[in-house]
């Protein structure tokens, strides 16, 4: 999808609050004409002589016949939300006035709007750059405090104008060198080779930051993949579905009844965890259970987090200890939850306290001690670069970008490293702006937009 530059100036309407019965509804319309037109069905008083930021109540008319008593909205350009002209009509909730009043619009020539069509308008009207546009979306797809303030921080800003002023600095030194091209004959140099390496690595050093930060950008958006692993019957299951307060897994004393894994996600100090019940790790003949276990081998090694669940009941220290020397090995960081506490055999609680002090004992099927996991879970993710305000990458568009502004400045250093020749230095540095620059929106192509745009709701 893209839109056509006819298409940029038409009047367009959606409806931006959710599909469905609600106490009200907000129907928007943004363009040259939002405002004649909305006039021309609303019967209260001319909305085209009200000064902007007004709200007027009134009725909408399709001819004789009254489709809804409304609360009006103005936004006249440029001091509205896309620059252009808005108009928002607060209706009553139901379905059936919703579809009334954007078929009267449509039928008056205004265009329904698509997914994301106003934010890019707002972006084309320099109201914000891309990544601004795009922690729009975020914004609304956020559902923890951490997502919530990650998207936050970079549709303030925080994030572009760090790669804004990146980028003019290094347009000094592209102008610089391009200029030096223009003198071949005498032996000029405008721009200092050594201040130049030392902006690159300045550059470098941050911009590898920013791929750095995205793991921990991903975490924070798709929520901390935190995998439940253990032998059967050691409450995997039972563990999940106290973590959700929902029977979500089934629980049976039949060992390997979780063949697949189960996943779900739960908010632990403002922080998404992703738990992942997973098929009890056991040599097995069954040949389904044995693809269950492969399959939880790989989930652990992509985990950020294992809880590696044991049955007090049914469990030796022999077996833990081997247990835990394979998890150390495989270099993911993991809890040892000890579980079934209500049920534990003799002295297997002494003997573990006194060699894995660090143990945590819960009982899965009387939610007993669940908290204090939960604060263990939180503590081993490390967040604290995240609390201190460090911007975070959490856009897949932006991280491609950097890893390519990544490679471009590398070439830069190993072309000064070698000497090679004005045109060539200034060849890679316009090539590191024009990534920097993909992110900002300062470089951009109809692809690039219609892509970005089109992963909005419809109203957005
Ligand atoms: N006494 C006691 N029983 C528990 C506890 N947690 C789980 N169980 C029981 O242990 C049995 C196995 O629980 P599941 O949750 O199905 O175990 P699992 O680890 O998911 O097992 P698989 O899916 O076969 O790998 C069930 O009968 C549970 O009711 C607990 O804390 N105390
Ligand atoms: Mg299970």
């Amino acid at each position: 999808m893209s839109f056509s530059l006819a298409e940029r100036d038409d009047t367009i309407i959606a409806l931006a609050t959710p599909q469905g019965i609600g106490a009200i509804a907000v129907i928007r319309l943004s363009g040259k004409n939002a405002i004649s037109v909305t006039n021309e069905v609303f019967f209260g008083k001319n909305l085209e002589n009200q000064p902007s930021h007004t709200i007027h109540f009134g009725t909408i008319r399709d001819g004789e016949k009254i489709i809804d008593e409304v609360l009006v909205s103005i936004f006249i350009a440029p001091k509205s939300f896309t620059k252009e002209n808005v108009v928002e009509i607060s209706t009553h909730g139901s379905s059936y006035i919703i579809n009334q009043v954007l078929k009267l619009f449509i039928r008056k020539g205004i265009r329904p709007a698509k997914p994301g069509e106003f934010t890019q308008r707002a972006f084309l009207h320099g109201q914000f750059d891309l990544a601004q546009a795009e922690a729009v979306a975020d914004l609304i797809h956020a559902d923890s405090e951490t997502s919530h303030q990650a998207a936050l921080s970079q549709m303030r800003g925080g994030f572009s104008s760090e790669i804004q002023v990146l980028r003019n600095q290094l347009i000094h030194f592209a102008s610089m060198i391009e200029l030096e091209l223009d003198f071949t004959e005498e032996d000029v140099e405008f721009a200092s080779r050594d201040d130049l390496r030392i902006l690159v690595e300045k550059i470098l050093r941050i911009v590898e930051e920013l791929i750095l930060s995205f793991d921990l950008g991903n975490v924070i958006k798709n929520g901390v993949p935190t995998v439940i692993a253990g032998k059967p019957n050691a409450g995997k299951s039972t563990l999940l579905n106290a973590l959700l307060n929902e029977e979500k897994a089934i629980v049976s004393e039949i060992a390997g009844t979780t063949r697949d894994f189960i996943e779900d996600e739960i908010i632990i100090g403002g922080v998404n965890f992703r738990f992942i019940d997973t098929a009890g790790l056991r040599e097995t003949t069954d040949a389904i259970e044995a693809i269950g276990v492969s399959r939880t081998q790989e989930k652990m090694k992509t985990a950020s987090l294992i809880l590696y669940l044991f049955d007090l009941s049914d469990t030796d220290l022999v077996e833990i200890n081997r247990d835990i020397t394979k998890l150390e090995n495989l270099g993911v960081p993991f809890l040892k939850v000890a579980n079934k506490a209500d049920k534990a055999n003799g002295n297997i609680i002494n003997e573990l306290k006194g060699q894995y002090p660090d143990t945590i004992f819960i009982s899965a099927g009387r939610k007993e001690n669940l908290e204090g996991l939960k604060s263990r879970v939180l503590e081993l993710v490390n967040l604290d670069k995240f609390r201190t305000g460090n911007t975070i990458v959490t856009n897949v568009r932006h991280y491609d970008s950097l890893t390519k502004t990544r490679e471009s400045l590398l070439d830069i250093l190993a072309g000064l490293d070698n000497e090679v020749t004005n045109d060539f230095v200034a060849m890679d540095i316009r090539r590191a702006l024009h990534y920097l620059g993909e992110i900002t929106g300062a470089v951009t192509t109809d692809d690039l937009l219609a892509n970005i745009f089109s992963k909005f709701c419809i109203g957005k």
